[in-house]
């Protein structure tokens, strides 16, 4: 399949993260896109355009864009070494200040502590939203009916001004966005990483031009916790765009597949004629931070039922972090993709 992928997203490299009370190395590596690279092979991989900062900014807030390009050079300035972690927070409902320390503003934009912004964030995120751009720009332009953004830091947890769940530009809202803008709308967002896509809920949630379905761990035992109920349905304009489809931990086939199929039937209800996939492969059964228990044949299934829509549709990289299986996990939903 056609795949965008550039050098620059390598260069997001944080050490660590805080995790159950201690510290663990970064899970999100930048080997997660060399072994997704190495499994696809050279024949269809290109290098992303530069569409620039304008689809950006219609998903994101500039202020939350011009703190992300300028945060870990805020952060060295104030005398810190390594990566820029946040661990101060305003909860709901504090009023809005004008912020000065660097750590302030990280706790403003972002909800965990367990993504951090290193040296190389704010270039990698950039290149990984040009991917999804070109894949979306592939597609649109009728070269590809199916195109692959291999992003990387991945996107779904990001919201229109904020980061968190290792995740900075929220890729896929950004490819919905552009997709809608070029008139190729409506469009559907399909999410099947592990964990709830609350940042892309968050961007379409009162917008009734994009509909947005996600099938998750549950909430209830799983981050991010605070978003991902069956009862979210979107609000105003967007009420009824947004589905929700929570899975219990141990999950396998014989439970996923019939989620899958209401949320397709759901997407091809709401008259979708652009289809961007959020695929995470952390649903795999042996993914070191994930419950579910799906097998690679599994991940090539769920490619097939998403081709039976037979949309023009963007794949963009979200998460799974079992490194050794990453590579054939992805290569395997692309091939059910494509019908192979
Ligand atoms: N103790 C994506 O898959 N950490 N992000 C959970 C649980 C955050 C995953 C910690 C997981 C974020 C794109
Ligand atoms: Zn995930």
């Amino acid at each position: 399949m056609l795949t965008f992928c550039s050098p620059a997203q390598t260069a997001h490299a944080p050490l660590r993260e805080l995790h159950n009370g201690g510290w663990m190395d970064h899970a999100e590596t930048p080997a997660r896109l060399e072994t997704i690279r190495a499994a696809l092979g050279p024949a269809a991989l290109r290098a992303p355009a530069d569409h620039g900062l304008a689809p950006i900014l219609a998903v994101h807030d500039a202020d939350y864009v011009a703190f992300l390009e300028s945060a870990h050079a805020e952060w060295r300035a104030a005398g810190r070494e390594g990566d820029a972690i946040p661990y101060t927070f305003p909860v709901r409902g504090r009023r809005p200040l004008a912020l000065e320390r660097i750590d302030a503003k990280l706790g403003r934009f972002s909800y965990d502590a367990a993504t951090p912004v290193a040296a190389g964030t704010w270039g990698a995120a950039y290149a990984g939203a040009q991917a999804a751009l070109s894949a979306l720009e592939a597609v649109a332009g009728g070269e590809a009916k199916r195109a692959f953004a291999l992003c990387r830091p991945p996107g779904h947890h990001a919201g229109a001004d904020y980061f968190g769940g290792y995740c900075y530009l929220n890729n896929a809202a950004i490819a919905a966005r552009a997709a809608a803008a070029r008139g190729l709308g409506p469009v559907a967002v399909l999410d099947v990483d592990y964990h709830h896509g609350n940042g892309t809920q968050d961007i379409f949630w009162e917008d009734g031009g994009v509909f947005f379905a996600s099938i998750h761990a549950d909430p209830a035992t799983d981050y991010p916790y605070y978003w991902g109920h069956a009862d979210e349905r979107g609000a105003g304009d967007g009420e009824g765009a947004t589905m929700n489809l929570p899975l219990p931990r141990g999950t396998t086939w014989a439970g996923y597949k019939g989620a899958l199929g209401t949320a397709l039937e759901a997407v091809a209800a709401f008259g979708a004629r652009t289809l961007i996939v959020s695929y995470g492969a952390d649903t795999f059964a042996e993914d070191p931070i994930s419950h579910f228990a799906l097998t690679t044949d599994d991940m090539n299934r769920i490619g097939a039922a998403v081709a039976t829509l037979g949309l023009p549709t963007v794949t963009v990289m979200e998460g799974g972090y079992d490194v050794a299986a990453l590579g054939r996990n992805v290569a395997a939903f692309l091939a059910g993709l494509e019908g192979a």
